[in-house]
């Protein structure tokens, strides 16, 4: 038999040779003869070599500790939801009784739950966004579903998706979304117990708060971890208006394919170089390819604090709902991505929280989901033990089992508040936030002055007049971390954004265009809890201006049993302000130049004791490039198109009127 000879012949003679073809294969065993056409009415003959991939393929899976059920679940508007459904097997293979644990996602459902080709249910699960010992140890069907128009989902995906209404003309959301799978889940899953949990970090954390709007009687606890609340105060997109250039890569990557295919690219080895010279964010934005994004699109509209923004704050949305589900609030004291929501969204819904068991709230000492990691240490700081271990056991498991378990009186009700005080590295339990201890304690607000001599004293009488000033040039905006600036995830790489919140400051301090005020060397320990407030008075040259301020624990010179840390600056809470806000956030005004103004503005939560031997420093600056867009220091209609002339020097000066107002806790400083 000739396998790659083609052999010309009539149709008639095509079928005899096929036929000849299976013969000779049913005696010799070789491969059939296939056709492929050539001219009108004659064909190619090929030996056929059969295929070594069955029809249908049965994965042999009985080994497996858990099954696992990949569905298209259809939402009210015919639109399916790819959704993954992992059920634990019980030691004797019967059906169980569980709880179901969902996380609704855009980013890869599938690739949540398939962190390793693997028989063993920890093994799939263990990786990132799971909290994988709760859920595994806890024996929760894992549910994991893609998000409409993302990833194996149907539908089209809009970012944050706002509910039906104003800035949503369809009649599905994520909150109708959470109610249909909640409501397909308890019919579908028999060995579930019918009650579902919400859990997710950061985007998936904002879903677990969309489920709290009308929330489907099912619904019995939601987890939403680092949230993303309030995308234009606090969150990913700004900062008191100050744009988050940094995350055009994402708005390119998550918007512009359904499966994040398009990716960013570098053109430089660092960060600064390339954000520098595109100039505007507007136009980095061009050169990347996120106008192509309907995001980008309608973010770059709405550069102020309008009803497109405040209409999908999450914290406002659910001051408007009743408080009907358990909800864990999860916040990370160094999360340099939403460092605002979990706070706002406590303190938007606390109140309604009459019977005092519904809202809680968690903090610990972690990056941007650093719960569901290794807690023992954040860069150069060390916590004396895994606190996210901690928090996943002692914290998070009660109350997953309280609510979701049928026999929830085996589990103990944990703390309103579990509060992790960084500096003397404690756990602190409270009945709410923000307190300094369960009780006998008070917080009092007392400025930290910034004075003459670049001190700052605690406390004091101002000075009115006196001031220091430096010049901030927008041709060299101060870094917000050291270069050359990598921004990005992989470790492997070097990256090391989402940690950079603890990254030492004293690179900053010897700069000139940033001011220092330092307090004398403490004697006695100085406890905070909750949200410095900076009071600027300050003046520019120019006509709009950025104000960055920073409130710094200086470690003693020397740390004997730590030398590395001798001097360190760790950034306790800082923010950033856009200065065209200072009358409203929701209309940008030219600021008047060479006049003493008011800024004022709250800095994220800290709790936080510094330790007899340091100093408290307060840092302010006029850049934090390139996180931030730089302000061209005009006034401009939209920072996004500012062009190259408009950047310009601006001398500010900070009046010695000017404090950070400090939470101080009063009994524990004794
Ligand atoms: N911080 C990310 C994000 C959330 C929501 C919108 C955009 C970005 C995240 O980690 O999911």
């Amino acid at each position: 038999m000739q396998f790659f000879s083609p052999i010309r012949c009539s149709l008639i003679s095509l079928a005899a040779a096929m036929l000849l073809a299976g013969l000779a294969h049913a005696q010799t065993a070789p491969a059939p003869a296939s056709a492929t056409g050539t001219a009108a009415g004659t064909a190619t003959l090929y030996p056929n070599y059969p295929s070594e991939t069955p029809a249908q393929f049965a994965p042999v899976t009985s080994s497996f500790n858990y099954i696992k059920r990949t569905v298209m679940v259809p939402m009210r508007d015919g639109t399916r939801l790819n959704t993954i459904i992992i059920i634990p097997r019980n030691p004797k293979d019967t059906p169980m009784h569980a709880p179901m644990l969902l996380t609704r996602t855009p980013y890869d459902a599938n690739g949540l739950v398939s962190h390793a080709d693997s028989s063993d249910l920890g093994t799939i699960l263990q990786g990132y966004d799971n909290a994988a010992d709760v859920i595994v140890e806890g024996g929760y069907i894992r549910v994991v579903q893609d998000v409409r128009g993302k990833y194996g989902s149907e539908g089209d995906y809009v970012m944050n998706r706002p509910l039906s209404g104003a800035l949503n003309p369809t009649p599905v959301d994520h909150s109708t979304d959470t109610w249909d799978t909640i409501e397909w889940l308890t019919k579908n899953v028999p060995e579930s117990n019918g009650k579902v949990g919400i859990i997710g970090i950061s985007y998936d954390g904002f879903l677990p708060l969309m489920a709290l709007v009308n929330p489907h009687p099912a619904l019995k606890v939601s987890v939403p971890m680092n949230p993303m609340v309030d995308g234009w105060m606090g969150d990913d997109w700004f900062h008191h208006g100050a744009f988050r250039q940094i995350n055009l890569s994402y708005m390119l990557e998550q918007v512009v394919t359904r499966r994040n295919d398009a990716k960013w690219f570098t053109s430089t080895y660092d960060d600064y170089d390339s954000f520098l010279r595109a100039g505007s964010a507007g136009e980095l934005a061009r050169q990347r390819g996120v106008t192509q994004s309907g995001f980008w699109t309608k973010l770059s509209a709405h550069p102020t604090y309008d009803s497109f923004w405040q209409q999908q704050a999450m914290d406002k949305i659910l001051a408007r709902q009743p408080v009907t589900v358990p909800t864990l609030l999860v916040h990370s004291l160094w999360d340099a991505e939403d460092i605002y929501g979990a706070i706002a969204v406590y303190k938007a819904i606390k109140p309604k929280d009459s019977a005092g068991d519904k809202v809680f709230l968690v903090m610990g000492p972690w990056s941007h989901g650093g719960g569901i990691g290794d807690g023992s240490k954040l860069g150069a700081i060390n916590f004396n033990s895994d606190t996210a271990l901690h928090f996943r056991q002692e914290i998070l498991r009660p109350f997953l089992d309280r609510y979701l378990k049928d026999a929830p009186a085996a589990a103990p009700q944990i703390a309103p508040v579990s509060a992790f005080e960084t500096g003397t590295n404690k756990w602190r339990s409270l009945p709410a936030w923000p307190l300094g201890c369960a009780s006998g304690c008070a917080i009092k607000p007392t400025p930290l002055r910034l004075s003459a001599d670049q001190k700052a004293v605690l406390g004091g009488a101002a000075n009115e007049r006196a001031y220091d000033e430096y010049i901030s040039d927008p041709a060299k905006p101060v870094p917000y971390r050291s270069r050359p600036l990598n921004y990005g995830y992989d470790e492997a790489k070097g990256q090391t954004w989402p940690r950079w919140l603890v990254d030492d400051q004293r690179e900053a301090s010897g700069r000139t265009d940033v001011l220092t005020f330092t307090t004398d060397v403490l004697s006695a320990p100085v406890k905070i809890a909750g949200e410095p407030i900076a009071n600027l008075v300050a003046s520019t040259t120019g006509t709009d201006a950025d104000w960055v301020v920073k409130v710094i624990d200086l470690y003693p010179d020397q740390v004997g049993r730590n030398p590395a840390m001798g001097g360190y600056q760790l950034m306790i809470s800082a923010d950033i302000f856009r200065g065209r806000y200072r009358e409203s956030y929701e209309t940008a005004k030219p600021i008047a130049a060479n006049k003493a103004l008011t800024y004022k503005f709250g800095l994220p939560t800290a709790n936080h004791v510094f330790l007899p031997g340091h100093r408290i420093m307060v840092q302010i600056q006029s850049s934090w490039f390139p996180l931030y867009d730089r302000n061209p220091q005009t006034f401009v209609p939209s920072i996004f198109e500012a062009r190259p002339g408009d950047y310009k020097k601006a001398t500010q000066r900070i009046y010695h009127s000017s404090f950070v107002e400090l939470p101080l806790v009063e009994a524990a400083a004794k």
